[in-house]
Protein backbone atom coordinates (compact mmCIF):
# COMPACT_ATOMS: atom_id res chain seq x y z
CA UNK A 1 0.00 0.00 0.00
CA UNK A 2 1.88 3.42 -0.57
CA UNK A 3 2.29 5.26 2.41
CA UNK A 4 0.98 8.72 0.97
CA UNK A 5 -1.99 9.82 0.16
CA UNK A 6 -2.80 12.57 -2.79
CA UNK A 7 -2.50 16.49 -1.73
CA UNK A 8 -5.71 17.08 -3.22
CA UNK A 9 -7.30 14.54 -0.77
CA UNK A 10 -9.83 16.25 2.03
CA UNK A 11 -10.00 14.34 5.18
CA UNK A 12 -13.66 14.92 6.73
CA UNK A 13 -14.14 13.89 10.61
CA UNK A 14 -17.32 13.64 11.84
CA UNK A 15 -17.26 14.56 15.39
CA UNK A 16 -21.34 13.35 15.54
CA UNK A 17 -22.82 13.45 19.64
CA UNK A 18 -19.47 15.59 21.88
CA UNK A 19 -20.38 15.46 25.74
CA UNK A 20 -22.11 18.88 25.72
CA UNK A 21 -25.75 18.94 24.39
CA UNK A 22 -28.45 17.21 26.12
CA UNK A 23 -30.71 15.15 24.29
CA UNK A 24 -33.89 16.57 25.65
CA UNK A 25 -32.32 20.37 23.88
CA UNK A 26 -31.70 18.34 20.64
CA UNK A 27 -33.78 15.38 19.75
CA UNK A 28 -31.90 14.42 16.88
CA UNK A 29 -28.75 14.09 18.63
CA UNK A 30 -27.45 10.67 18.03
CA UNK A 31 -26.74 9.39 21.44
CA UNK A 32 -27.53 5.58 21.41
CA UNK A 33 -25.67 2.57 19.94
CA UNK A 34 -28.24 2.57 17.26
CA UNK A 35 -28.29 6.07 16.48
CA UNK A 36 -25.15 6.35 16.04
CA UNK A 37 -24.28 3.53 13.47
CA UNK A 38 -26.97 4.97 11.60
CA UNK A 39 -25.29 8.05 11.52
CA UNK A 40 -22.14 6.88 10.82
CA UNK A 41 -23.15 5.38 7.79
CA UNK A 42 -24.79 8.11 6.85
CA UNK A 43 -22.04 10.56 7.20
CA UNK A 44 -19.39 7.90 5.43
CA UNK A 45 -21.71 7.32 2.36
CA UNK A 46 -21.34 11.27 2.28
CA UNK A 47 -17.97 11.68 2.19
CA UNK A 48 -16.57 10.91 5.88
CA UNK A 49 -13.66 9.04 6.72
CA UNK A 50 -12.97 8.95 10.34
CA UNK A 51 -15.62 9.45 13.43
CA UNK A 52 -14.64 10.96 16.68
CA UNK A 53 -16.55 9.51 18.93
CA UNK A 54 -18.25 10.23 22.87
CA UNK A 55 -21.02 7.87 23.82
CA UNK A 56 -23.87 7.96 26.35
CA UNK A 57 -25.78 5.97 28.71
CA UNK A 58 -29.33 4.90 28.63
CA UNK A 59 -30.17 7.89 30.12
CA UNK A 60 -28.39 9.74 27.19
CA UNK A 61 -25.95 11.18 29.86
CA UNK A 62 -21.94 11.16 29.14
CA UNK A 63 -20.29 8.14 29.89
CA UNK A 64 -16.89 6.17 29.92
CA UNK A 65 -18.57 3.01 30.65
CA UNK A 66 -15.91 0.54 29.29
CA UNK A 67 -18.32 -1.95 27.94
CA UNK A 68 -20.51 0.50 25.94
CA UNK A 69 -16.85 1.97 24.37
CA UNK A 70 -15.97 -1.23 23.33
CA UNK A 71 -19.56 -2.37 21.79
CA UNK A 72 -19.51 1.05 20.39
CA UNK A 73 -16.17 0.94 18.71
CA UNK A 74 -17.78 -3.14 17.47
CA UNK A 75 -20.89 -1.72 16.19
CA UNK A 76 -18.83 1.10 14.11
CA UNK A 77 -16.47 -1.44 12.53
CA UNK A 78 -19.17 -3.89 11.80
CA UNK A 79 -21.14 -1.36 9.78
CA UNK A 80 -18.69 1.64 8.66
CA UNK A 81 -14.90 1.07 7.31
CA UNK A 82 -14.41 4.53 9.44
CA UNK A 83 -11.67 5.20 11.04
CA UNK A 84 -12.67 4.76 14.66
CA UNK A 85 -11.63 7.73 17.28
CA UNK A 86 -12.45 7.69 20.85
CA UNK A 87 -12.57 10.73 22.79
CA UNK A 88 -10.35 11.02 25.62
CA UNK A 89 -11.34 14.09 26.72
CA UNK A 90 -14.96 12.83 27.38
CA UNK A 91 -17.34 15.27 29.18
CA UNK A 92 -15.39 18.20 31.73
CA UNK A 93 -16.70 15.79 35.14
CA UNK A 94 -14.64 12.63 33.65
CA UNK A 95 -11.76 11.60 36.21
CA UNK A 96 -8.29 11.94 34.58
CA UNK A 97 -7.70 7.91 35.42
CA UNK A 98 -11.36 6.86 33.64
CA UNK A 99 -9.94 8.83 30.59
CA UNK A 100 -7.04 6.96 30.62
CA UNK A 101 -9.23 3.58 30.39
CA UNK A 102 -10.66 4.59 27.00
CA UNK A 103 -7.61 2.85 25.48
CA UNK A 104 -8.55 -0.65 26.77
CA UNK A 105 -11.75 -0.42 24.36
CA UNK A 106 -8.71 -0.65 21.99
CA UNK A 107 -10.21 2.21 19.12
CA UNK A 108 -8.15 3.04 15.87
CA UNK A 109 -7.28 6.46 17.16
CA UNK A 110 -7.77 8.42 20.41
CA UNK A 111 -8.31 12.34 21.11
CA UNK A 112 -5.22 13.53 23.16
CA UNK A 113 -5.95 17.41 24.50
CA UNK A 114 -2.70 19.06 24.98
CA UNK A 115 -3.55 21.19 28.03
CA UNK A 116 -5.90 22.42 30.44
CA UNK A 117 -8.56 24.55 29.08
CA UNK A 118 -11.07 26.90 30.40
CA UNK A 119 -14.42 25.75 29.06
CA UNK A 120 -17.08 27.82 29.44
CA UNK A 121 -17.95 27.80 33.16
CA UNK A 122 -15.74 24.89 32.92
CA UNK A 123 -12.23 23.66 33.35
CA UNK A 124 -10.92 20.95 30.87
CA UNK A 125 -8.50 19.24 33.11
CA UNK A 126 -5.33 18.37 30.97
CA UNK A 127 -2.49 18.77 33.13
CA UNK A 128 1.01 17.68 31.80
CA UNK A 129 1.83 14.46 33.19
CA UNK A 130 -1.75 13.37 32.60
CA UNK A 131 -1.07 14.11 29.15
CA UNK A 132 2.58 12.68 28.88
CA UNK A 133 0.80 9.28 30.50
CA UNK A 134 -1.73 8.96 28.16
CA UNK A 135 0.47 9.73 25.17
CA UNK A 136 3.06 7.01 26.54
CA UNK A 137 -0.22 4.74 26.82
CA UNK A 138 -1.17 5.65 23.02
CA UNK A 139 2.39 4.13 21.90
CA UNK A 140 2.48 1.20 24.03
CA UNK A 141 -1.44 -0.07 22.99
CA UNK A 142 -0.60 1.00 19.38
CA UNK A 143 -3.48 3.91 19.23
CA UNK A 144 -2.75 6.18 16.77
CA UNK A 145 -3.32 9.93 18.68
CA UNK A 146 -5.00 13.06 17.11
CA UNK A 147 -3.42 15.55 19.13
CA UNK A 148 -6.73 18.59 19.81
CA UNK A 149 -5.25 21.94 20.19
CA UNK A 150 -7.03 24.41 21.56
CA UNK A 151 -5.09 27.06 22.05
CA UNK A 152 -1.03 28.34 20.91
CA UNK A 153 0.25 27.37 24.03
CA UNK A 154 -0.95 23.46 23.13
CA UNK A 155 0.83 23.96 20.04
CA UNK A 156 3.96 24.47 21.82
CA UNK A 157 2.49 21.66 24.56
CA UNK A 158 2.89 19.32 21.46
CA UNK A 159 6.62 20.56 20.02
CA UNK A 160 7.28 19.52 24.25
CA UNK A 161 5.74 16.40 24.08
CA UNK A 162 7.37 14.96 20.61
CA UNK A 163 10.81 16.57 21.76
CA UNK A 164 10.87 14.24 25.01
CA UNK A 165 8.71 11.07 23.65
CA UNK A 166 9.11 10.74 19.93
CA UNK A 167 6.60 10.50 17.20
CA UNK A 168 3.30 8.22 18.49
CA UNK A 169 2.30 5.07 17.16
CA UNK A 170 2.23 4.62 13.05
CA UNK A 171 4.80 7.25 12.67
CA UNK A 172 2.49 10.06 11.84
CA UNK A 173 1.95 13.14 13.28
CA UNK A 174 -2.51 14.50 12.86
CA UNK A 175 -3.18 17.16 14.86
CA UNK A 176 -6.41 19.41 14.93
CA UNK A 177 -7.56 22.73 15.69
CA UNK A 178 -10.32 23.57 18.16
CA UNK A 179 -11.28 26.88 17.62
CA UNK A 180 -13.54 29.31 19.37
CA UNK A 181 -14.56 27.56 22.56
CA UNK A 182 -15.20 30.11 25.28
CA UNK A 183 -12.05 29.96 26.97
CA UNK A 184 -9.96 28.88 23.92
CA UNK A 185 -7.88 30.61 21.30
CA UNK A 186 -10.31 32.31 18.99
CA UNK A 187 -12.40 30.80 15.84
CA UNK A 188 -10.86 33.37 13.45
CA UNK A 189 -8.18 33.28 10.11
CA UNK A 190 -5.60 34.92 12.01
CA UNK A 191 -5.64 32.43 14.84
CA UNK A 192 -6.04 29.88 12.71
CA UNK A 193 -2.48 30.78 10.31
CA UNK A 194 -0.98 31.58 13.97
CA UNK A 195 -1.00 27.96 14.85
CA UNK A 196 -0.46 26.50 11.45
CA UNK A 197 2.77 28.48 11.49
CA UNK A 198 3.46 27.08 14.68
CA UNK A 199 3.24 23.97 14.42
CA UNK A 200 6.06 21.50 14.94
CA UNK A 201 7.75 19.95 11.80
CA UNK A 202 6.88 16.00 12.84
CA UNK A 203 3.14 17.14 12.21
CA UNK A 204 1.87 15.16 8.29
CA UNK A 205 -1.37 16.32 8.78
CA UNK A 206 -3.89 18.86 10.99
CA UNK A 207 -7.81 19.78 10.54
CA UNK A 208 -9.93 22.12 12.61
CA UNK A 209 -12.91 22.83 13.22
CA UNK A 210 -14.50 26.21 14.94
CA UNK A 211 -17.29 26.43 17.56
CA UNK A 212 -20.40 27.58 16.89
CA UNK A 213 -21.04 30.29 14.20
CA UNK A 214 -16.91 29.71 13.67
CA UNK A 215 -17.45 27.26 12.33
CA UNK A 216 -17.70 28.43 8.61
CA UNK A 217 -15.08 30.59 8.85
CA UNK A 218 -12.56 28.39 10.41
CA UNK A 219 -13.83 25.76 8.13
CA UNK A 220 -12.66 28.22 4.75
CA UNK A 221 -9.52 29.55 6.93
CA UNK A 222 -8.73 25.70 7.07
CA UNK A 223 -9.15 24.74 3.43
CA UNK A 224 -6.99 27.98 2.02
CA UNK A 225 -4.20 26.66 4.14
CA UNK A 226 -3.93 23.28 2.72
CA UNK A 227 -5.70 21.61 6.09
CA UNK A 228 -8.55 19.21 6.92
CA UNK A 229 -11.87 19.78 8.54
CA UNK A 230 -14.16 18.05 11.84
CA UNK A 231 -17.28 18.78 11.87
CA UNK A 232 -20.62 17.66 13.57
CA UNK A 233 -22.79 18.39 16.06
CA UNK A 234 -20.38 18.15 18.75
CA UNK A 235 -19.47 21.52 17.67
CA UNK A 236 -22.41 23.03 16.00
CA UNK A 237 -25.98 22.63 16.08
CA UNK A 238 -27.19 25.51 13.76
CA UNK A 239 -26.55 25.44 9.60
CA UNK A 240 -27.05 29.48 9.77
CA UNK A 241 -28.87 31.14 12.27
CA UNK A 242 -32.01 29.90 13.47
CA UNK A 243 -31.53 27.09 11.43
CA UNK A 244 -31.47 23.96 13.30
CA UNK A 245 -29.05 21.13 12.39
CA UNK A 246 -30.97 18.28 11.82
CA UNK A 247 -28.59 15.02 11.11
CA UNK A 248 -24.70 15.25 10.83
CA UNK A 249 -24.84 13.96 7.63
CA UNK A 250 -25.82 17.90 6.55
CA UNK A 251 -22.64 19.05 8.33
CA UNK A 252 -20.54 16.40 6.14
CA UNK A 253 -22.08 17.37 3.29
CA UNK A 254 -21.57 21.07 3.71
CA UNK A 255 -17.93 20.06 4.45
CA UNK A 256 -17.39 17.93 1.27
CA UNK A 257 -19.59 20.89 -0.66
CA UNK A 258 -16.46 23.50 0.82
CA UNK A 259 -13.90 21.40 -0.45
CA UNK A 260 -15.12 20.63 -3.97
CA UNK A 261 -14.76 24.80 -4.48
CA UNK A 262 -11.66 24.09 -2.87
CA UNK A 263 -10.93 21.69 -5.48
CA UNK A 264 -10.56 18.79 -3.18
CA UNK A 265 -11.90 15.57 -3.07
CA UNK A 266 -13.09 13.83 0.39
CA UNK A 267 -10.68 11.00 1.13
CA UNK A 268 -11.78 7.59 1.62
CA UNK A 269 -11.46 5.93 4.64
CA UNK A 270 -8.50 3.61 3.15
CA UNK A 271 -6.69 6.68 2.36
CA UNK A 272 -7.55 8.13 5.44
CA UNK A 273 -5.67 5.37 7.05
CA UNK A 274 -2.72 5.51 4.96
CA UNK A 275 -2.98 9.72 5.99
CA UNK A 276 -3.04 9.09 9.87
CA UNK A 277 -1.33 5.81 9.80
CA UNK A 278 -3.47 3.57 11.68
CA UNK A 279 -2.91 0.18 10.46
N1 LIG B 1 -15.99 17.45 25.78
C1 LIG B 1 -14.85 18.29 25.99
C2 LIG B 1 -14.72 18.62 27.43
C3 LIG B 1 -12.08 15.42 23.20
O1 LIG B 1 -13.03 14.82 22.77
O2 LIG B 1 -10.98 14.90 23.34
C4 LIG B 1 -13.60 17.69 25.50
C5 LIG B 1 -13.57 17.19 24.14
C6 LIG B 1 -12.22 16.87 23.59
O3 LIG B 1 -14.56 16.98 23.46
ZN1 LIG C 1 -14.76 15.48 21.59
Amino acid sequence: MPDDVPADRLLVTVAPTGAETTKADCPQLPTTIDELVRTAVECEAAGAAMIHVHIRDDQHAPTLDLGRLKETVAALKESTGLVVQLSTGGSVHDPLDRRLKVLDAEPDSCSLTMGTTNFGDDVFSNPWPFVCELYQLSQERGVVPEFELFDLGQVHALTRLLAKYGLPAGGKVHCDLVMGVPGGMNGTTDALVASVRDLPPEVTSWSATGIGRSTLPVALAALSKGGHLRVGMEDVLTLSRGVPVESNRQLVERAVELGRAAQRTPMTPGEARTLLGVA
